[in-house]
């Protein structure tokens, strides 16, 4: 269906400019709406292979977003431009069904703000991590009893091995041969995969409601006060630990080369970054860490950065249906940077430790 006639579905005011591809997420097929007013709109193709029960995902952001709004007004700031407005559809729905099936949804778009695919300033990638660690603070009382688990096992690392070894055993695409040192790289390391859920389980970690997904270009940055004013891409607000959030946000934003540069030389972890964001995520979270939750912030970033390349492998092996990609071997390239990353945080690790203390 016309892309036009998708958005006519929905409560927008004027008339409809131009719709054009929009944004560098992975997962979603996002577009920009220009009206002849001048006012936009996000329209976003949910991705419901990953998103399998639309209702429940958009509940969840429903929910969020409504638990937010209140607590941006009662604390006198503007939730109009920190916090995401889903746009109704003309029958009061909060996405659409094409004649093909298709889910679709409305955001009002966020203006004078911009989301960053690398960190151009530290005060920046600060401000992030402040407006990340607030997110979850924020969000410390909401009945998390209420959010639908819309991936079930996002995080759980030593679930995400297990499905990288099925994909490895299944070898659909014929490219288990060309990867052996991938494979032998998380291998030696699927011990410690369970640490952070073993501490979890034994209650050494709480469970708390996090984002899930923090990486840079999930935040809007204000174009003149450079603040991180609203937290976006809301898909995979669950139930989760703390560390995660943090160390998903290093695993991106710390690192000294793209996720997927394919020269691998150029990969590092930034101890200069991780210094900033450590700071910044702990004084967003406003305190509320526990001991351990803050001992376990560099084994968040690990965790973080080994799943993500396991995904991206598995995805490989499995002929790329998960993650959006723009070349051949694009997945694998990105697995190859978050190894060497995981390589050069060991060699850190030392450091990293004494910076969260
Ligand atoms: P994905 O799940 O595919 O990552 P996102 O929800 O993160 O999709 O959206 C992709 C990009 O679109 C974001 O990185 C951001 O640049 C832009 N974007 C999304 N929502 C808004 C919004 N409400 N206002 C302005 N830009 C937005
Ligand atoms: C995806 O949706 P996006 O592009 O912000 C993915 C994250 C990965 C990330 C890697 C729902 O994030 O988990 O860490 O790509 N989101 C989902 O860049 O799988
Ligand atoms: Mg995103």
């Amino acid at each position: 269906m016309e892309k036009k006639n998708i958005l006519k579905q929905f409560q927008v005011e004027g008339d409809i400019a131009s719709i054009e591809p929009y944004g560098s997420g992975h997962i979603n097929h996002t577009y920009l709406a220009q009206m002849a007013d001048d006012k936009k709109y996000i329209l976003q193709g949910i991705n419901t292979t990953i998103f399998k029960d639309t209702d429940q995902l958009m509940e969840n952001i429903l929910n969020v977003t409504s638990y937010l709004r209140e607590e941006i007004v009662r604390t006198g700031g503007d939730p109009a431009r920190e916090t995401l407005t889903v746009v109704m559809t003309n029958d009061g729905k909060s996405y659409y069904t094409d004649e093909e099936g298709n889910k679709w949804r409305v955001y009002d778009f966020i203006e004078g703000a911009q989301t960053f695919d690398a960190v151009e300033s530290k005060e920046d990638f600060y401000q992030s991590a402040v407006a990340f660690g607030n997110f979850q603070a924020k969000l410390a009382n909401f009945p998390a009893d209420t959010l639908h688990e819309t991936i079930p096992n996002f995080h759980n690392t030593a679930k995400r091995y297990r499905d990288l070894e099925k994909a490895i055993e299944e070898d659909v695409k014929g490219r288990v041969a060309e990867v052996g040192p991938e494979i032998a790289f998380v291998r030696e390391r699927s011990k410690e995969l369970s640490e952070l859920h073993d501490m979890l389980a034994k209650g050494d970690l709480p469970l708390r409601v996090t984002h899930n997904d923090t990486k840079l270009n999930n935040i809007m940055i204000d174009s003149d006060t450079h603040k991180a004013i609203c937290v976006i891409d809301l898909d995979t607000v669950m139930p989760g630990l703390s560390a995660h959030d943090f160390g998903d946000a290093i695993r991106f934003g710390a690192n000294t080369a793209a996720e997927d540069e394919p020269d691998v030389s150029k990969v590092s972890l930034s101890l200069e970054l991780f210094e900033i964001y450590v700071k910044g995520f702990l004084e967003g979270c406003g305190g509320r860490l526990t001991p351990n939750e803050v001992k376990v912030l560099p084994m968040g970033a690990k965790m973080m950065t080994i799943e993500c390349g396991m995904r991206f492998l598995a995805d490989y092996l499995e002929g790329d249906v998960y993650f959006k990609i723009s070349r051949e071997k694009h997945n694998l390239e990105r697995c190859r940077t978050q190894f060497a990353l995981v390589a050069d945080m060991e060699k850190k690790w030392q450091q990293m430790c004494e910076l969260c203390q």
